[in-house]
C-alpha cells in the first residue's frame, strides 16, 4: 500500500468516504501533520509521535478536556466565531479521539481553522497580540473542573530532570561525539549555568513557586492570526499540562523574540530582540498581573533565560544521543541548534537588567 492510500483509510476513519486531497502541514519537530480538503471541509490530520507521548487516550483526554472548557467559556462570553477560536476535535467513527492503525501508529483528526496564519518571525505588535492570547490561555484554564491534567511527557519542563538526563548522555556518550573540542567546550558551558537554572524547581520546593495549567509549548508558530492579524487561537496542545508560568513565558522570548533562526547557522544573526520582548512583556501581563505572585512575575525574565538554556540542553543532548527524538534535516543539525540555542542565551545574559525592568514596568510594579 502506498503512502497516499494508507493516509487515505486512516482519514476514512473519522469522515465519510469522498474525494479528499491531502498535504503536508507546518514545521512540528515531533508529529506529523497533514491538511485534508474532503467536500469543501478542511482537517488537520496528524500522526502522533508515540515514542514521545506515550499515553495517547490520556493525551487526547486532555486535549478534550482544555477545548472544551475553553470552548464553554466562549460561548458564555457571547463569542460568535468559536469554530476559529478553539480546535475541535473530530472523533473517529468508533467514537475515539484517536485511531490506531495496524502499524500500531496513532492518529488523530481536528478541523482546521479556516483563513488562519502562523509566523515564524513576528514584530512587537503581533508579539503583544500573542502576549494576551497566552495570558488569556492560562486565565481560562485557572479553574479547569476535574483535577490537574496528565502530564503527557513527565518532567517536561523540569530543569534537574533535564540536567540529569543530559549527565547520563554525556557519560554513555553513545554516538562518540564528546572528543570534538568544540562539543566538550559546550558542555562545560552547561554545566557553569547548572546550579542557576535549577532555580524554579527550588522555588517550588519552598513553596514560593506555583504550579498552573500552561500551554509549555509557547512557540511564536502555534498562536494562528486572521486576515486582518488579529489572534485567532492558540494550537499544538500536546503539553498542555502542569508547570510554571515561567515556562509560557520564556518559550515565546525564546522563539519569538530571536533576531535569527532556531538553527541559525550564521551565530551573528542570533541575538534577542527588546522590542519583541517588550511587546509580549506587556501583552501577557496585561492579561496575568491580576492572578501572578509577586515571586512569578520576579522571573519571567529569568524565565527567557531558563527555556533558552533548556532548549540549549535538550538539542545538545539529542545530539549527544545520536539525534533520537527531533527531526533532523541534515547530520549536524542538533549541534547547529544547540550553538544558535546557546548564542541566544548569551546575548539573553547580557540584556537581563533591561529584561528585567521592562516586566517590572509592564507589570505596574
Ligand atoms: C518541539 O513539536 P514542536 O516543534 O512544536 C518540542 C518543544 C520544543 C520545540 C523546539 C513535545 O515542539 O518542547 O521547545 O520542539 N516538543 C516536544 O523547537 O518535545
Ligand atoms: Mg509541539
Amino acid at each position: 500500500m502506498n503512502d497516499h492510500s494508507r493516509l487515505k483509510d486512516i482519514i476514512f476513519q473519522f469522515i465519510e468516504q469522498n474525494e479528499i486531497q491531502v498535504n503536508p502541514l507546518g514545521k512540528g519537530h515531533i508529529n506529523d501533520s497533514y491538511k485534508v480538503n474532503s467536500n469543501g471541509n478542511e482537517y488537520v490530520l496528524q500522526r502522533i509521535n508515540h515514542h514521545i507521548f506515550k499515553n495517547v487516550p490520556e493525551l487526547q483526554d486532555n486535549i478534550f478536556r482544555v477545548t472544551s472548557h475553553i470552548r464553554a467559556k466562549l460561548e458564555a462570553q457571547g463569542e460568535t466565531d468559536i469554530k476559529r477560536k478553539v480546535l475541535s476535535l473530530v472523533p473517529a467513527h468508533d467514537g475515539k479521539l484517536y485511531f490506531k492503525d495496524s502499524q500500531g501508529d496513532y492518529w488523530r483528526m481536528m478541523d482546521f481553522i479556516s483563513n488562519s496564519k502562523s509566523y515564524d518571525e513576528i514584530n512587537s505588535e503581533l508579539a503583544y497580540r500573542a502576549g494576551m492570547a497566552f495570558g488569556d490561555f492560562q486565565k481560562m484554564l485557572s479553574d479547569l473542573p476535574g483535577g490537574p491534567l496528565f502530564e503527557t511527557i513527565p518532567n517536561f519542563h523540569n530543569m534537574e530532570a533535564r540536567l540529569e538526563t543530559f549527565r547520563a548522555s554525556v557519560k554513555a556518550n553513545k554516538a562518540g561525539r564528546l572528543s570534538d573540542r568544540e562539543v566538550a567546550d559546550l558542555v562545560k558551558e552547561v554545566e557553569a549555568r547548572a546550579e542557576e537554572m535549577c532555580k524554579a524547581e527550588q522555588l517550588h520546593r519552598k513553596g514560593k513557586l506555583p504550579n498552573r495549567t500552561n500551554h509549555c509549548d509557547t512557540k511564536v508558530n502555534n498562536i494562528l492570526f486572521d486576515e486582518a492579524d488579529q489572534v485567532l487561537c492558540v494550537v499544538d496542545l500536546d503539553t498542555v499540562m502542569p508547570g510554571y508560568v515561567l515556562s509560557d513565558f520564556g518559550d515565546f522570548i525564546r522563539s519569538g523574540a530571536n533576531t535569527g533562526t532556531e538553527d541559525d547557522e550564521d551565530l551573528d544573526n542570533v541575538s534577542v530582540d527588546l522590542a519583541i520582548f517588550e511587546g509580549y512583556a506587556k501583552g501577557y501581563l496585561q492579561k496575568s498581573a491580576s492572578f501572578l505572585t509577586d515571586t512569578e512575575i520576579e522571573n519571567l525574565a529569568f524565565g527567557a533565560k531558563l527555556l533558552t538554556y533548556m532548549q540549549t540542553v535538550r538539542f545538545f543532548t539529542d545530539y549527544i544521543d545520536g539525534d533520537t527524538y527531533y527531526k533532523i534535516a541534515y547530520p549536524d543539525h542538533n549541534l547547529v541548534r544547540t550553538k544558535a540555542q546557546f548564542k541566544l542565551l548569551q546575548s539573553l545574559e547580557a540584556n537581563f537588567e533591561e529584561m528585567q525592568r521592562i516586566v517590572l514596568q509592564a507589570a505596574g510594579r
